[in-house]
């Protein structure tokens, strides 16, 4: 028996162990930086639409989560106001593309915690008692309790959403597979700056008989967790 999504390169996860008890739903840095008007990908030029796709299909995949018990987490990508865990390297490229990480922007100073552009957006805003990490880095488990709460809670199976595909959500999947967690990335859930860097993505997950583990649109999630 067992509970399976329809994903690929395999019916996710591998061993049909699909309960609210042992999964998390982990929304990745849906943040106004990543996906609104005078944020940081805004600010880089690149074209809000993309990174705005995924908002309306994790809404959906949210509600469901919720109403059937399943474990929400969601990441916040971000730095302390004094910019003292962010990288040199990482500040002076943000700068070459014209959006200083720290520096004033339109929803105040770019990524730093507690200004405006690096709150989650409103739609997909934590529900009181949802885990939130807070990270320095594009990972979700480095510099933060992450895996400690997982584990804490007996957590196997983890499924993604959120920004950006090529780069958060990858290194966090494949971080987490490295871990031992069974990931499945929901592909209309995620989205990148570039559509052909998303596709790409998707790619790479299901080489190998799936290296970081599956993919799955979020109505065959639904569908499976719904049953
Ligand atoms: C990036 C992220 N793209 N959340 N961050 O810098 O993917």
């Amino acid at each position: 028996m067992g509970r399976f999504v329809e994903a690929e390169p395999y019916l996710y996860p591998f061993n049909g162990d699909l309960r609210k008890e042992n999964t998390a739903l982990l929304i990745i840095d849906m943040q106004t930086d990543f996906c609104g008007v005078g944020g940081y990908v805004d600010k880089m030029g690149y074209d809000l639409s993309l990174t705005r796709a995924p908002i309306e299909p994790i809404k959906k995949v949210l509600a469901v989560a919720r109403s059937l018990g399943y474990h929400v987490m969601h990441t916040r990508e971000g730095h302390r106001p004094d910019l003292s865990d962010l990288p040199e390297n990482k500040q002076w490229r943000s700068r070459q593309i014209g959006a200083g990480i720290g520096d004033n922007g339109p929803c105040g100073r770019i990524l730093v915690r507690g200004e405006s552009g690096w709150e989650i957006i409103s739609e997909l805003a934590p529900a009181p008692g949802e885990v939130v990490i807070d990270k320095p880095g594009k990972g979700s488990f480095y510099a933060t309790d992450l895996d400690l709460l997982l584990k804490r809670q007996n957590i196997q199976n983890i499924v993604l959403a959120g920004i950006t595909t090529d780069v958060c959500v990858h290194t966090t999947m494949r971080d987490a597979n490295d871990r031992g967690y069974e990931c499945l990335l929901l592909t209309d859930c995620t989205a990148a700056t570039d559509y052909s860097n998303h596709l790409a993505a998707l790619k790479m997950i299901q080489m190998q008989g799936g290296v970081f583990g599956a993919i799955a649109s979020s109505t065959a999630f639904i569908q499976a967790i719904s049953q």
